[in-house]
């Protein structure tokens, strides 16, 4: 390993630690701040005070840890560049899921690790990952070809699965976006999952805690291209790229709709993506339903 190899690797390491030992305070800091924010972000959407909020703590932390270049998220239109050029990008979704925070369902943070300047394709990702507040705070990491799943208190990150894979058999199944807005061919790939005895719906409008369950049964969660929303709802760089690193390294696919989605080439720093993942047969279904 080169001495820039093993200075990545601190890098990877603190930042991955910043996240984790975050998470919990994060979690605490959503009292009080489940409003929205007078304010939109990028995309458009309304943000929450805790969206602001969270996105500031993480944007303080991770640009003051030596290696990293940028900081860039889903809830600010520039990137924070950190000045030291031959470091790493961090790419976060704050709090994916934040329309949950009204009725206190599941939310979750997600992160990609880059080692090229942001926009980048997921090929560039050294390290993906995402924390879930469930009912207890857990976070799933991709390294070095293999996905761990750890859960997070104040104190402490206990590993608690060091090789998460996809199950073989998939039971779950979850889609975004309003059925009438879905184009013909993907609403026929819907219908023929619908009528799969072994397979269950299971949508709870956060895509961390639906991709979870994804990792945890096996099965598929896809947000897809809608009429009047050709490339969908979420954005590669924050939440398409990371978390088709992460299932594809848990031996699962990932598909914009014909490959994928780490093959995407970014235009932009908030490009969307249509974002489907899961068990490699149903993402190749899907794909020749799309065809
Ligand atoms: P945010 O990151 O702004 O929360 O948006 C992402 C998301 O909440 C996903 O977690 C979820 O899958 C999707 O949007 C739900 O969108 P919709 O409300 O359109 O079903
Ligand atoms: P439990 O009380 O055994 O958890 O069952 C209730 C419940 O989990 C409920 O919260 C869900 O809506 C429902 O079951 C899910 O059922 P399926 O597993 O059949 O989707």
């Amino acid at each position: 390993m080169s001495d820039t190899d093993d200075d990545h690797e601190q890098v990877v390491d603190e930042v991955i630690e910043t996240i984790a030992g975050s998470a919990n305070e994060i979690r605490r800091g959503l009292v009080g701040r489940r409003e929205d924010a007078d304010a939109e972000n990028p995309s458009g959407e309304t943000q929450a005070e805790a969206d602001v909020w969270a996105d500031d703590l993480l944007a303080d932390r991770i640009s003051s840890i030596d290696g990293v270049c940028q900081y860039a998220s889903e809830e600010r239109r520039e990137t924070i560049d950190c000045g030291d050029d031959d470091g790493l990008s961090v790419g976060v979704d704050p709090l994916d899921g934040s329309s949950n925070l009204k009725s206190n369902n599941t939310m979750g943070t997600v992160f990609g690790i880059y080692d090229e300047p942001l926009p980048a394709p997921g090929t560039a990702l050294v390290a993906s990952g995402w924390i879930l507040y469930g009912p207890i705070t857990t976070m799933a990491l991709a390294r070095d070809g293999t996905v761990k799943k750890y859960e997070l208190t104040s104190d402490d990150r206990t590993l608690v699965d060091d090789d998460v894979v996809l199950p073989e058999d998939p039971l779950v199944y979850g889609f975004g976006g309003r059925v009438p807005d879905w184009h013909a061919d993907f609403e026929a790939f819907v219908r023929e999952v619908e009528s799969d005895d072994s397979l269950k719906l299971r949508y709870g409008g956060a895509m961390i805690g639906d991709v979870n369950q994804v990792l945890t049964y096996g099965g598929i969660f896809a947000y897809p291209a809608l009429e009047d929303a050709p490339r969908g709802k979420l954005r590669l760089q924050f939440e398409g790229n990371p978390i088709a690193h992460l299932i594809e390294t848990a031996g699962g696919s990932s598909s914009d709709g014909t490959r994928s989605i780490l093959e995407v080439k970014p235009d932009e720093l908030h490009d969307r993506v249509p974002l489907h993942v899961g068990n490699d047969e149903l993402i190749d279904r899907l794909e020749d339903v799309l065809e």
